[in-house]
């Protein structure tokens, strides 16, 4: 079964991919601000999120649907799709070639504290990259199996991470960078949680950590980390949600996870 939502979320998310770089050719244009003015929706998240439904709607009536742009749908199969029509928007808006369509399908409730992901897709259609993997099955990009780094040493790590809509918020990331980045190689701020997750699987990356992601923004990238290897979860023993989401090769988990407690990452000011 994982296999085969594989196989579908894959189909699904290329064509998706298809209709967001032809939409990005044509030029961008913004529908509405959500959040804050920062948090921006375009045409072509709507569009692509309506297309993504109704393929799946048609492929397999009774699914549940948990996308970014849409109200939910309940599951009566169990089985329920997490959808990111363009993780990265904001690149997208100004066409920095990183973002991505994220479909993950997910068995029981639509919570990353409960939820077992079965397989996910993450296509970066700009760059022509697609990153796939199934529960038990390893990753993939483009067909060919990724593994995540190992034997790195914190002080040579290079890690990932992304700040939030509300002015506020980005301030207190900024603290917490401010404190790691003497501890480890070098930050990187690539805009799209998805394929940072990614980047992490294959290597690109040593670790990814991220506060306040909504669950399409982690769902299917964490997934295919998982299955190249990569050790992923929260901080002090919770699986990755909003509060708090963390990547890393294997043997880095603890000791960027001991750096980030130490440099405040824990703090409830922003719930
Ligand atoms: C984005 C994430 C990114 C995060 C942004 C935003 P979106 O998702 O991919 O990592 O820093 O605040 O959440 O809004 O492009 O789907």
């Amino acid at each position: 079964m994982s296999a085969e939502l594989q196989k579908l979320a894959t189909e699904i998310a290329l064509q998706a991919g298809e209709l967001i770089v032809r939409r990005r050719r044509e030029g961008v244009s913004i529908a509405a601000s959500k959040s804050s003015a920062e948090d921006v929706v375009t045409h072509a998240d709507r569009e692509s999120e309506n297309l993504i439904r109704s393929l799946i709607a048609d492929a397999r009536p009774g699914d549940g649907f948990y996308g970014e742009e849409s109200d939910a749908t309940g599951s009566t199969t169990g089985i329920t799709w997490v959808v990111d029509p363009i993780d990265g928007t904001v690149n997208y808006l100004y066409d920095i070639p990183n973002y991505a369509v994220s479909i993950a399908v997910i068995e029981g409730d639509p919570n990353p504290h409960t939820w077992t992901a079965l397989a996910a897709t993450v296509t970066n259609p700009a760059a022509g990259e697609t990153f796939s993997a199934a529960r038990g099955m390893g990753a993939t990009l483009n067909g060919t199996k990724i593994q995540a780094n190992t034997d790195v040493v914190l002080s040579l790590a290079l890690v990932g991470t992304g700040f939030a809509y509300s002015a506020e918020r980005r301030i207190w990331q900024a603290g917490i960078v401010q404190q790691l980045i003497g501890s480890v190689r070098d930050i990187r701020r690539m805009g799209s949680a998805e394929l940072d997750l990614c980047s992490v699987a294959c290597g690109r990356l040593d670790a990814y950590y991220e506060r306040g992601l909504n669950p399409w923004d982690h769902a299917a990238g964490v997934l295919i980390a998982e299955e190249a290897g990569a050790r992923v979860g929260g901080l002090n023993g919770a699986r990755a949600s909003r509060d708090f989401t963390l990547a890393t090769a294997a043997d880095l988990f603890e000791p960027l996870h001991e750096l980030l407690i130490e440099a405040g990452a824990e703090a409830s000011v922003l719930g």
